[in-house]
């Protein structure tokens, strides 16, 4: 195993690698921006290197000087975490140049599955299922009408380079293609300096379902079994979960196979992920592969029992996969809700200041994978995701209580967070019932922001714990006793008229 390890990475993710890095014994090294001198990561880590000012373009985007960082400190290896430099292929190539290990797939892996058309080619080639369209770009608004009347609207026109829901465009009749061509061309050109744009058949209503595999370097290649993912805005996932309700053994094990199948095809080694849509009438079709760790692959270790980072290092290792893939197989369910400093009843308006006070959810099936602390600065230079909640249950609906009670524990002052509008999810009957799919959060959004499900007893109870907690400290710096007096969450649980609750939360608040 390797002795030391630099993150390419900041806030949770970066966290998340320093803590398995320790558990297996090896040294860490994180980097870090001048925004970043105070971040958790940083005191976390061994070593820790500053690389350059607070913009991502000029530090934690700068291969150069990470490589650099991981020369001067003798690190052996490279783990990117995710979204920075963790799908560009030149740093992979680039690290590896350096005599350094990757943390991560080949350069070539990473290449093969970067262009959206040249994946779709190999996913053909390779018998693995696609949506109906063209792996060819089009070349002008006369053919794409031609193909378009052949595959049937609605059609999506989606950007060859492209990934995430960049440059894409749903057109339901002839009469809007040309005018939506010009307008995904212009936008891939833009994102991606790149305006080839091909068409699919759009899938109606379908679940965003992706399976995580994992391969090491002696040609095993394992489906780790799928994640739920359909709970999105904007391409933006908020809830993940393990398994799927949707997903059958008889299903999962065809997506597996399938998913295990398109790595092969494209040489993978380490951790990565095929995403699926998966139809109402049970047909599933591969949509693009992530050739990295990705933001939700908590959920699958808490179902497998298998810890992502510490066998990402352990392939890279060149250590042996010792599962079989008849062993594993789900257990229980756990359910994601990210975090975010964004104000949900304001249009996920992204929210800055100082985290005032934060008052950590833990007990039984209970996993916290934070960023940030109290007293963090919370600015706009990076990503709004603080931190992960994520809990593990018996079945979907005790993950689901375990999840709500998780989210009333929590608190954050200082900056509005996404806390509250996960508690509506957690108490929405259509989420209950699993009934969702990639359109349903639009759908339901307003009816979700509107319920105040005895929300303000969730809120009194909040002020009431972080109040208790100011006061507990002062009390015992001031005469070393805890004098408590403040109503506890039991008492403010709404049983009271609700101008009581409001005169308690206008009392906590003075
Ligand atoms: C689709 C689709 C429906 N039909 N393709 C979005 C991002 C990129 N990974 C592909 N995406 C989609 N492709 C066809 N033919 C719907 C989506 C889509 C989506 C997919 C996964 C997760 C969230 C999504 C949100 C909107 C649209």
């Amino acid at each position: 195993m390797f002795k030391k390890l630099l993150i390419a990475n900041r806030g949770e993710i970066a966290l998340r690698v320093i803590r398995a890095c320790h558990e297996m014994g090896v040294r860490t090294v994180a980097v870090y921006s001048e925004a970043d001198v105070r971040a958790p990561h940083v005191r976390e880590a061994d070593e820790a290197v500053l690389i350059g000012p607070p913009l991502s373009s000029e530090s934690y985007l700068r291969g150069d000087r990470i490589i650099e960082a991981a020369k001067l400190t003798g690190a052996e290896a490279i783990h990117p975490g995710y979204g920075f430099l963790s799908e560009q292929e030149w740093f992979a190539r680039a690290v590896r140049e350096a005599g350094i290990v990757w943390i991560g797939p080949p350069a070539a892996a990473i290449a093969a599955m970067g262009s959206k058309t040249a994946a779709r080619k190999l996913a053909v080639a390779n018998g693995v299922p696609v949506v109906p369209g063209t792996t060819e770009p089009l070349a002008n608004a006369k053919e794409a009408e031609r193909v378009a009347k052949k595959f049937g609207y609605p059609i999506l026109l989606k950007a060859a380079a492209g990934g995430g829901g960049k440059g894409m465009r749903v057109v339901s009749a002839p009469k809007a293609l040309a005018a939506a061509l010009e307008a995904a061309r212009r936008e891939a050109k833009g994102a991606f300096g790149d305006d080839a744009v091909y068409l699919e058949k759009f899938v109606d209503r379908s679940r965003h379902v992706e399976i995580q595999i994992l391969a090491d370097t002696h040609g095993t290649v394992l489906s780790l079994g799928e994640r739920e993912c359909s709970v999105q805005r904007r391409h933006q996932k908020m809830i993940e979960e393990a398994p799927s309700v949707a997903v059958t053994p008889a299903l999962r094990k065809k997506m597996g196979e399938t998913a295990v199948r398109a790595a092969r095809a494209a040489g993978y080694v380490n951790a990565g992920t095929c995403e699926f849509l998966l139809d109402q009438s049970g047909e599933f079709y591969f949509l693009e592969m992530n050739t990295r760790l990705q933001v939700e692959h908590p959920v699958t270790e808490l179902v497998t029992g298998i810890d992502l980072v510490q066998w990402q290092l352990r392939v890279a290792a060149g250590e042996r996969l010792p599962f079989k893939q008849e062993e594993i197989s789900p257990r229980g369910w756990a359910i994601e809700c990210r975090i975010t400093s964004e104000d949900a009843s304001n249009n996920f308006l992204p929210s800055t200041g100082r985290i005032e006070h934060l008052h950590l959810p833990s007990g039984p099936g209970v996993r916290w994978d934070g960023g940030v602390e109290s007293g963090s600065e919370i600015g706009l230079y990076y990503d709004p995701m603080l931190a992960k909640l994520i809990v593990w249950g018996a079945d979907r609906e005790q993950a689901i209580t375990r999840m709500r009670r998780a989210l009333v524990d929590l608190i954050i002052q200082g900056v509005e967070t996404s806390r509250d509008f996960h508690v509506r999810v957690m108490d929405d009957e259509e989420f209950r019932r699993g009934d969702i799919d990639i359109q349903w959060l639009e759908r339901r959004l307003n009816s979700i922001l509107e319920r105040r499900p005895a929300e303000e007893s969730v809120r009194v109870a909040a002020i009431a714990g972080a109040m208790l907690a100011e006061r507990d400290r002062s009390a015992r710096a001031v005469s070393g006793t805890a004098a408590t007096t403040v109503p506890t969450a039991a008492s403010a649980d709404g049983t009271g008229d609700s101008w009581q609750q409001a005169a308690r939360l206008e009392g906590l608040r003075s």
